[in-house]
């Protein structure tokens, strides 16, 4: 057995045994049989958030946000990895969801809580369902065991977020990230939010964020966000094998640029977001009236409800799949050095 192998499952049995689970907390996880074998043989596992599933922007549209879900797990299998996705069902955290238990989050839609970390406690407690954001699913990869975390953008600093007068509101996202070893392969965070007080605050946490193939941090919706971002790179990773070796304990934002087939689509709604955020200074209106505001305009300002979701829809999961590509990529290649 390869020495990777026999450290990973030293350091399983310490912290996190697939197959014997030791603490209370850890046999209330239900692991699938494929993601267990996997987690135990050191082979790649990608986890997957399930907001994405349960909160997708369109009505009813049960069918075309299970197989969204199918689709993404096939490219992260197409690429060498096991896709993990984590929901809550009945009470449970689910690390690698049946086809079935896909679905069933699918129809469950809205009525499965978002759940963020403040959440967690309250959704297995009381038996509910809940489709994890950022947070809570890095949370269960990290206690699990896997290294690596694919979704489309991330929680940020709002717009005047760093503002007690205001709304105070800065995702869980970042905190998260500050204190829970996994790397996370996202389109950057949308320029609706205050893109480069998110980055001071990663930085706050200790957060390695690096973009993939460019010095410049995207804004999901556009390859450019005016912040640089100084780890251009493409070691990730050799960044994820030594964030782990040296137990930093925090976590990894990789940034993945849209690619340019989906520029145009991307730059409708980006300068729809930019002229509604120039009327809301002009108009004096900030704080927690700014967010209703921007979506409402910006929605205006694409021709209405139905195309904006279509674009915005229709971009949300081609970038998750684009990540799904690149992150089942890094995580071969994670469990190959690791080996
Ligand atoms: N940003 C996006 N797309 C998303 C989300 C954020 O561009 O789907 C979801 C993710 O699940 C993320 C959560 O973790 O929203 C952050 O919510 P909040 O801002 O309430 O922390
Ligand atoms: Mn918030």
């Amino acid at each position: 057995m390869a020495s990777w192998a026999l450290s990973r499952i030293t350091n399983l049995q310490k912290h996190f045994n697939p197959t014997n689970p030791t603490s209370k907390g850890e046999r209330m996880v239900k692991i699938s049989p494929e993601v267990s074998e996997a987690l135990s043989l050191g082979k790649a596992v990608v986890a997957l958030e399930s907001t994405i599933i349960s909160h997708g922007k369109v009505r009813n549209a049960i069918s075309s946000e299970f197989g969204n879900s199918k689709e993404v797990e096939a490219i992260v299998r197409q690429n060498g990895a096991i896709p993990a996705t984590i929901a809550i069902l009945d009470g449970i955290p689910c690390v690698g969801l049946s086809a079935e238990e896909l679905e069933r989050l699918a129809i469950l839609g809205r009525k499965a809580r978002k759940t963020a970390r403040r959440d967690i406690a309250h959704v297995v407690a009381t038996g509910g369902n809940g489709a994890t954001t950022v947070s809570t699913t890095m949370f269960f990869a990290s206690m699990v065991g896997i290294p690596i975390f694919v979704t489309g953008g991330i929680g940020g600093v709002h717009r005047h977020g760093e503002s007690s007068a205001y709304t105070m509101d800065i995702s869980s996202d970042l905190i998260e990230l500050g204190r829970t070893p996994v790397a996370v392969v996202s389109a950057g965070v949308k320029s609706i939010l205050d893109i480069s007080r998110t980055l001071e605050y990663l930085e706050t946490q200790g957060v390695c964020v690096a973009a993939y193939q460019t010095s410049e941090f995207p804004a999901f919706f556009t390859q450019k966000s005016g912040c640089q971002c100084k780890l251009g790179d493409e070691m990730f990773p050799t960044i994820t094998d030594t964030n782990i070796n040296l137990q930093l304990k925090t976590g990894i934002l990789i940034a993945v640029p849209i690619p340019s087939e989906h520029s145009s689509s991307g730059n409708i709604i980006e300068s729809a977001i930019q002229r509604a955020l120039k009327e809301a200074r002009e108009q004096n209106i900030s704080g927690s009236a700014e967010t209703p505001f921007l979506l409402a305009r910006v929605n205006e300002l694409t021709g209405g409800t139905s195309f904006l979701d279509f674009l915005n829809e229709g971009l949300d999961i081609a970038l998750v799949k684009n990540n799904a590509r690149i992150g089942a990529q890094i995580a071969v290649s994670l469990s190959r050095l690791q080996e």
